[in-house]
Order: structure tokens, then C-alpha cells, then sequence
């Protein structure tokens, strides 16, 4: 069984720059979503800590890949030489390991520079580009956009067909949920449902709290 030690997390680096990315060390939890949906205030949130990544009410805040690194420990069992011979014991110990969490730039600020937008995309897709050691993806959307999903020139929608197509596991995170009012979150989940049986939705709000749980726990079983 493999466990995360959250307290462990550090920011590693900051890539600007398509070919300043390195090939994956390790392997990866990527976030991505549009500009503001709230990457960075969630792997706050998963880890606990206030400000681990900054955040920002000015959407455009992430306009880098940013990498932030945390312990994994594996409990191993293995066969071991016995006290006489042809005996063996099994002896537990520990693995530790590294797994990285990247917060990826947002997309679908309209106020960006069509220059900045440039190099954003550029970034977005070399670091998808290049073959990585991707565990998971989390694709974020704002609940009250969540509809906007139905239409095949959304940015969202687009960036959900693209990781299916390229077959790379992910979940859609649900942000902002405390924006919506009970019948209105309803009313999305059925819509969801019906229309995106796959893959697993999670509901989130960092105002709430709620939904980190429900994070660590598929965080725990995709490791
Ligand atoms: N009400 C509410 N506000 C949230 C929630 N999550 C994030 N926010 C707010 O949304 C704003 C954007 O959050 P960020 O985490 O900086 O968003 P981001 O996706 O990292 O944005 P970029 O770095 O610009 O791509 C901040 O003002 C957050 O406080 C939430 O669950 N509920
Ligand atoms: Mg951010």
C-alpha cells in the first residue's frame, strides 16, 4: 500500500517556456482548467495549506507550469534469509518515492494578449506533447459553466475530448459549488450524468471544504 505524506509538498519549479520542459521524473497528478475555475486554491486545499500555490481573484494568476513535489511511502513486504537454513522471513519495510503534482497554466482568459494566449497554448500542448508519466489528470470546470459542456466549441469540452482521445485517465472536478443553489446542483448532476457517464465526477468547494476528501481518496487509489 502506498501513501502520501501531504505535509511533505514543496514547490519544485516554474517552466515558461515549451522547450524548458523537462521529460516527467516522476510520476504525475496534473490540474488544468480554465483561467479562475480554481487549480491553484484546490492542490491548496489537498494539501492543506494556505499557500503552497498562489492564488488569485485576477484570473491569469498560473501563467507557468508549476511543479510541486511530494513523498510517497510504499509498505514492501519481502522474503529475507531465515536464522537456519532454507528458512525465510518476510520483512516489511518501507519505499519512499516522489510524485509530482503540476498546476497547469488556465486557459479562456479573454483578456489576455493574443501573444500571451499564444505561448500558453504552446505550453499547454508541449507539455502534453511530450511522453509523460501521467497518473491523472484533474480537469476542473466551474459548476455554472458546467452546461456550457453540451457545446463542442467549449474550452472545456474540448479539453475533455482531447484527454479522451489521447486516452489519458482523468476525472472532472466540479469547482465553485457553493455558487449554485441546491436544486441548480441538482439539476447539473442529472444533466452530467445523462450526458458524461464517464469519467467520475467529483463536487468541490474550497469555501465549503468539501470534496477534498473525496480528491485524496481517488489521488489514493490512482497511486
Ligand atoms: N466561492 C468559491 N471561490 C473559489 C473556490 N475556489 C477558488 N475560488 C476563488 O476563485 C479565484 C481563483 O482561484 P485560483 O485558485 O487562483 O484559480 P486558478 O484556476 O488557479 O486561476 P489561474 O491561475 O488564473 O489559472 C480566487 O479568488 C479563489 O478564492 C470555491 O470553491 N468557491
Ligand atoms: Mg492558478
Amino acid at each position: 500500500m502506498t501513501k502520501i505524506n501531504y505535509h511533505s509538498a514543496k514547490f519544485i519549479a516554474s517552466y515558461g517556456v515549451r522547450n524548458q520542459l523537462p521529460l516527467s521524473e516522476n510520476n504525475e497528478f496534473v490540474f488544468c482548467g480554465r483561467s479562475n475555475v480554481g487549480k491553484s486554491t484546490l492542490i491548496n486545499k489537498v494539501f492543506n495549506r494556505k499557500t503552497l500555490a498562489r492564488t488569485s481573484s485576477t484570473p491569469g494568476k498560473t501563467a507557468t507550469i508549476n511543479v510541486y513535489r511530494c513523498e510517497s511511502l510504499e509498505q514492501a513486504n519481502s522474503l529475507e534469509d531465515g536464522n537456519s537454513e532454507n528458512t525465510f522471513q518476510q520483512k516489511s519495510h518501507t519505499v519512499q518515492s516522489n510524485i509530482d503534482f503540476i498546476d497547469l497554466p488556465g486557459y479562456g482568459y479573454a483578456k489576455t494578449s493574443k501573444n500571451e494566449q499564444r505561448r500558453l497554448a504552446e505550453l499547454l500542448d508541449g507539455y502534453f506533447a511530450k511522453k509523460r508519466n501521467i497518473l491523472s489528470v484533474f480537469l476542473l470546470v466551474d459548476s455554472r459553466r458546467a452546461l456550457s459542456l453540451k457545446n463542442e466549441d467549449n474550452d472545456d469540452r474540448i479539453m475533455f475530448e482531447f484527454l479522451k482521445a489521447k486516452e489519458i485517465p482523468f476525472y472532472v472536478v466540479f469547482t465553485k459549488t457553493d455558487k449554485l443553489k441546491k436544486t441548480e446542483l441538482e439539476q447539473m448532476i442529472c444533466f452530467l450524468d445523462e450526458q458524461f457517464p464517464s469519467p467520475k465526477k467529483i463536487l468541490f468547494s474550497a469555501l465549503k471544504n468539501t470534496g477534498i476528501v473525496d480528491m485524496q481518496n481517488v489521488i489514493a487509489e490512482a497511486i
